[in-house]
């Protein structure tokens, strides 16, 4: 990495796998609009070398994220807001290209879930609570919460989550379908690191294509939805990787994937 940063905490990689901490403990990891920043660049410079394959993004121990920073959300009055930079910033965050996998222990609350729901895959410590409190605030979820949570929970949960603002816990959010897998609290960075780097040895392009393809299932009708994949599926079969894939399995050989 080529930047540094003061809100979050990049390790050195792993078998091709970032691990991403958010790095503010001393507010219980509350999301200030530099702390989005630094996580939007980030997953940037990730999207663009070539030696990571996908992320984990883990918080603290007791608290992945106790959502948008009050205080700096205090500031802001109707037109503050309206000219908020933080809805720009949660998109690039949510194109970032590559898995990206959410290792959340503790309260994920607000932007903290929103932001686990921007993950393609949550891995939660059995401590983990997933809320959206904003309504005990006279607020709504901000940042996509009324829109993600209802389509990983469905209606009823959701507007229970949002309207009375009770959170879940992770067995509730694993019977929901919003997180994959609970693991014991000491061990979901591990699971989530082992799972991220079980997807970066799969073909780079495939892994692409299908998580594209997959979003698009929460923007599209089923019949557009079908014409993604229908592409995305052309395109991998002029893929080399593809082609190897094949080969392998019909020569009963192990295939040697280039990523292209
Ligand atoms: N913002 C700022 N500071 C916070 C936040 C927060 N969200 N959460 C905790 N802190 C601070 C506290 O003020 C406290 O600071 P200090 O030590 O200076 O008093 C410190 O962190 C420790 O907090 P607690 O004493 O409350 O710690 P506990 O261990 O008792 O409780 C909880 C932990 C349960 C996580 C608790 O802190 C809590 O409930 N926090 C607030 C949760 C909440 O309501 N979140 C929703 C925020 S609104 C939101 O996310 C809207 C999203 C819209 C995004 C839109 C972007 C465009």
């Amino acid at each position: 990495m080529t930047q540094s940063y003061e809100n979050i905490v990049l390790d050195k990689p792993v078998a091709a796998v970032q691990l991403i901490r958010l790095n503010r403990p001393q507010a219980h990891n509350a999301l200030t609009s530099a702390l989005l920043l630094e996580l939007a660049a980030a997953l940037e410079e990730i999207a663009r070398d070539d030696a990571i394959a996908a992320v984990v993004l883990t918080g603290g121990d007791k608290v992945f994220a106790a959502g948008a920073d009050l205080k700096e959300m205090a500031a802001l009055d109707m037109v503050g807001v309206l000219n908020d930079e933080r809805p720009a910033i949660w998109r690039r965050i949510y194109q970032f290209p590559k898995p990206l996998i959410a290792a959340v222990n503790g309260f994920a609350l607000g932007g903290g879930c929103e932001l686990a729901m921007h993950a393609d895959i949550i891995i939660a410590g059995d401590n983990a609570q997933f809320g959206q409190p904003e309504i005990n605030l006279g607020m709504i979820p901000g940042a996509g919460g009324t829109q993600r949570l209802i389509r990983a929970v469905g209606k009823s949960l959701a507007m229970k989550m949002v309207l009375a603002g009770e959170f879940i816990n992770a067995q509730e959010a694993l019977r929901a379908g919003l997180v994959a897998e609970v693991s014991v609290p000491e061990m979901t960075i591990e699971r989530a690191m082992k799972l991220a780097q079980s997807i970066a040895q799969k073909p780079a392009l495939a892994v692409k294509q299908a998580k594209e393809v997959l979003l698009k299932a929460f923007e599209t009708d089923l019949e557009a939805g079908l014409q993604y994949e229908r592409k995305a599926f052309t395109v991998l079969a002029g893929t080399e990787d593809r082609n190897e894939g094949i080969n392998a399995f019909l020569e009963k050989r192990k295939p040697k994937y280039t990523g292209r």
